[in-house]
């Protein structure tokens, strides 16, 4: 079995090494303009190149979670893909969501100034009845930080395509219901796919109908938020803040206005990191029972788009 690699911002050599470890009776080498055609595709971004030169693929595997950039792609029909399906990074988003709730809930910025500012003060403590959480997605990263979430006595709202039932989380599904959803939110956290159908879908008219004093916290695609209508809805005061994971364009230019906001927190698309050694691991193993006829979880409905 023939495996070409050709990931975007990774070393290649531990990816190699790692593969080579644990199939080791695969041919694996790094992809380059030219080489041979293999049978499965270990891949970040590449570029259309690779699919062309590449037509005899039989699957590729994504090592992220989100396929926008290669469903941009002509990838053949019969290729199947095959994305990651958690690989420790459902524990680092909750992680991260969770930090951002609770900093934003607990106003720990505001004691950091304090506190640097010499002064010992507090704030009167918030309710959390009316910090009610909701999460867009509820798949294999969003049901997590709901979960967790709701550990932590928050309200918790959760939105999906199709029905879902989480314990400990008000589920609601489908575009009849969503305006009703965002109405009982304060704080939002984006964790969709980006398709068609999500794309821009955090705008002016969709976070406008946050409750008053909204947060959102993105950690999908940059172009699921209307850059523009965010800023207005924070300059309003609608919204109190953003924490924000992902951009339009990465890095997010300097010039972004998003950078200096004093409402906004910019973190480096660091919320979920893709682990070498767990994704090696999964990616080895779906390998394997593809080659022998066997489905895996995380197959691509290219139809839908995730
Ligand atoms: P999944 O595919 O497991 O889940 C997607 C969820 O979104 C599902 O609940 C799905 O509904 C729901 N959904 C999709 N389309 C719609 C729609 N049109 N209307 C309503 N609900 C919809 O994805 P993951 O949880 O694994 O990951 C989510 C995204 O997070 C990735 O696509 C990626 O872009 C991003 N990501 C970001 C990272 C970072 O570091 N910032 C790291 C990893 C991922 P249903 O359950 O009905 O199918
Ligand atoms: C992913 C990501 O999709 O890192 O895995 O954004």
């Amino acid at each position: 079995m023939r495996i070409t690699f050709c990931c975007a911002d990774s070393k290649p050599e531990p990816w190699l090494e790692g593969l080579r470890a644990a199939l080791p009776q695969a041919d694996v080498s790094l992809w380059q303009a030219g080489a041979p055609q293999a049978d499965y595709g270990v891949v970040w971004s590449p570029p259309q190149q690779f699919f062309d030169e590449q037509p005899g693929l039989k699957a590729v595997f994504n090592t992220g979670a989100g396929v926008d950039a290669l469903l941009k792609l002509r990838v053949a029909a019969h290729t199947q893909i095959v994305r990651l399906d958690d690989a420790g990074m459902s524990v680092q988003m909750a992680e991260y969501v969770c930090h951002a709730v609770i900093r934003h809930f607990r106003e720990f910025g505001a004691y950091e100034a304090d506190t640097r500012a010499g002064q010992w003060s507090f704030r009167k403590p918030r309710s959390r009845a009316d910090f009610p959480v909701g999460v867009l997605g509820l798949g294999v990263l969003g049901e997590r930080v709901a979960r967790s979430l709701a550990q932590f006595d928050f309200p918790v709202h959760g939105w999906s395509q199709s029905a879902r039932q989480i314990a400990g989380v008000r589920c609601w599904h489908g575009t009849d219901q969503r305006d009703d959803f965002l109405r009982q939110c304060k704080v939002l956290v984006c964790l969709l796919p980006l398709t068609p159908q999500t794309e821009n879908l955090l705008s002016q008219r969709t976070l406008g109908l946050l409750r008053p004093g909204g947060y959102l916290i993105n950690v999908a695609r940059g172009a699921h938020v209307v850059d523009a209508d965010l800023l207005a809805l924070l300059d309003s005061g609608h919204l109190a803040g953003a924490t924000l994971d992902v951009f339009r364009q990465e890095p997010l230019p300097a010039a972004h206005a998003f950078w200096k906001h004093p409402k906004i927190t910019v973190t480096p698309h660091t919320s979920a990191r893709t682990l070498r050694d767990e994704s090696i691991a999964q990616i080895a193993r779906k390998i394997t029972a593809v080659h022998s006829g066997q489905s895996v979880a995380g197959t691509v409905d290219r139809d839908r788009g995730y």
